[in-house]
């Protein structure tokens, strides 16, 4: 019954040397998921100690913008990958002692978490939230527990990895047709030698020696997906759902974002919105004429109207709105440099700022400021956008704008900026 299971799946793709090619790209990519992830949290949850990059002040755009393109790609090769390893669940016997239970159930939990991991972060993208946890701290765990699984993985399939890294090596035969039968019985006999070879446990007439002769009996292969054809198939599926989402944050793309839930250029003068001020119930609170922004540093407050903020010395600034969630968008911003409203309230050179704005709840309505942004010249109160003034979507009566941070820290709607002692 295994061994027929085995045999009806048996295709020229299922060899290690298709499993190395195919999950060096996914490991890359979870590598980069990772790496970019940990970066935009930080970004959100600094420790106090971390100081981080103003340049350039696209930097969060691509980070970001990586981490969703890494992510998107994960899912074909992600499918590939359990397409070319699909049969060893029909591994027999299916438990081979502790050692072997703990390598199944290891690869169990890898495969179950990344499937969960890939799909809460594409949904998260659409914002789509159909599940009662947290988001970002699930991601963020689940992120820690890839990782440590892919360090097991890699670790446990090392000998495999390293003997079908490179082209020449392994079961070998990767030119010429793809698609000869004979090729295809003689790559799946390589895997299971290969196999059997690096478990120790070949024996004359064992299991594993009867599958072999099993599949010598038979040279027919039910399956006819060639190398070529499998390769390309991955290739251009990849592309695909790469390429036609990337446009989000790859202006070149543009034209071809067919399925990123944002567009480049939609939305109140030219950039994207993503919470409006309705859901953010502002809309009253930031068109009374009584509003000002009040700062407060050290005991001392003064609160500004936004004529008296307009009479200020003007800076126009060319900066991203980059969300969390991959899109980006640059625009013109003009408005008054914090650093100079900082030096105006004798704001001493290394302080932090809390952001807070009109809206009452919701997790972005306050935020954090490290120094290094209130001191970059190109952080601004923002008054203006693209020439025009603020549409109250994008945070009139002013909102902040800095250079390389996450979209959710761009605080909208500003009510007070209060400097953290
Ligand atoms: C193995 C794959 C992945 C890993 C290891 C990973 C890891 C991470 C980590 C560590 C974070 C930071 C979480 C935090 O701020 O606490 C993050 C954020 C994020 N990830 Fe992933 N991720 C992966 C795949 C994906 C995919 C496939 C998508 C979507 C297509 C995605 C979308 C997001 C989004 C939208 C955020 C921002 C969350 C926020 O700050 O609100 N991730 N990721
Ligand atoms: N007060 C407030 N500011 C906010 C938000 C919010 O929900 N409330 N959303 C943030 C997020 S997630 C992003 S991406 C940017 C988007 O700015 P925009 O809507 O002007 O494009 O605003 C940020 N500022
Ligand atoms: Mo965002």
């Amino acid at each position: 019954m295994m061994y027929e299971a085995q045999r009806a799946l048996a295709s020229p793709v299922r060899n290690p040397r298709m499993a190395t090619v195919i999950g060096r790209l996914l490991g890359a990519a979870f590598l980069v998921c990772f790496g970019t992830g940990l970066y935009s949290h930080f970004l959100q949850e600094p420790q106090d100690w971390m100081r981080f990059a103003t340049r350039p002040e696209y930097l969060y755009q691509v980070t970001q913008g990586t981490h969703i393109i890494a992510g998107i790609a994960c899912f074909p090769l992600l499918l590939a990958k359990l397409y070319i390893v699909f049969p060893d669940l029909f591994a027999y016997p299916p438990l081979q002692g502790f050692v072997h239970f703990l390598e199944r159930a290891s690869i169990a939990l890898f495969v179950g978490a990344s499937l969960v991991q890939i799909t809460i972060g594409l949904l998260n993208t659409y914002q789509w939230y159909p599940w009662p946890f947290p988001f970002r701290q699930v991601h963020f765990a689940l992120g820690w527990v890839l990782i440590g699984l892919l360090v097991i993985h890699i670790g446990v399939k090392l000998p495999i990895i390293a003997r079908y890294w490179s082209k020449s090596s392994g079961s070998g035969d990767d030119s010429g047709d793809d698609d000869h039968l004979v090729d295809a019985v003689s790559a799946d006999r390589a895997s299971h030698a290969e196999a059997v070879r690096l478990s120790g446990a070949s024996r004359p007439g064992g299991v594993t020696g009867r599958v072999l002769d099993y599949i010598d009996a038979t040279p027919q292969v039910t399956s006819r997906v060639s190398r070529r054809g499998f390769l390309t198939t991955v290739g251009v599926a990849t592309t695909a759902v790469v390429g036609l989402t990337a446009g989000q944050t790859f202006t070149p793309l543009n034209a071809v974002n067919l399925f990123a839930p944002r567009k480049k250029g939609v939305g109140q003068q030219g950039v994207p919105v993503n919470r409006t001020s309705e859901q953010a119930k502002v809309a009253d609170a930031a068109m009374a004429s009584s509003w000002t922004l009040t700062l407060a540093v050290s005991g001392t407050e003064r609160s500004f109207t936004r004529a008296e903020l307009l009479a200020l010395p003007q800076t126009e600034v060319r900066l991203p709105i980059a969300c969390v969630e991959g899109w980006s968008q640059m625009a013109n911003w003009r408005g008054v440099r914090l650093r100079d409203l900082a030096e105006m309230m004798n704001a001493a050179p290394e302080t932090a700022f809390r952001l807070i704005s009109l809206e009452q709840r919701g997790s972005f309505s306050k935020t954090q400021m490290g120094s290094e942004y209130v001191r970059d010249p190109l952080t601004l109160v923002a008054l203006e956008l693209n020439g025009e003034t603020l549409d109250l979507e994008h945070g009139y009566p002013a909102r902040m704008i800095a250079p390389g941070r996450p979209g959710v820290l761009q605080t909208k709607w500003l009510s007070r900026i209060e400097a953290i002692s």
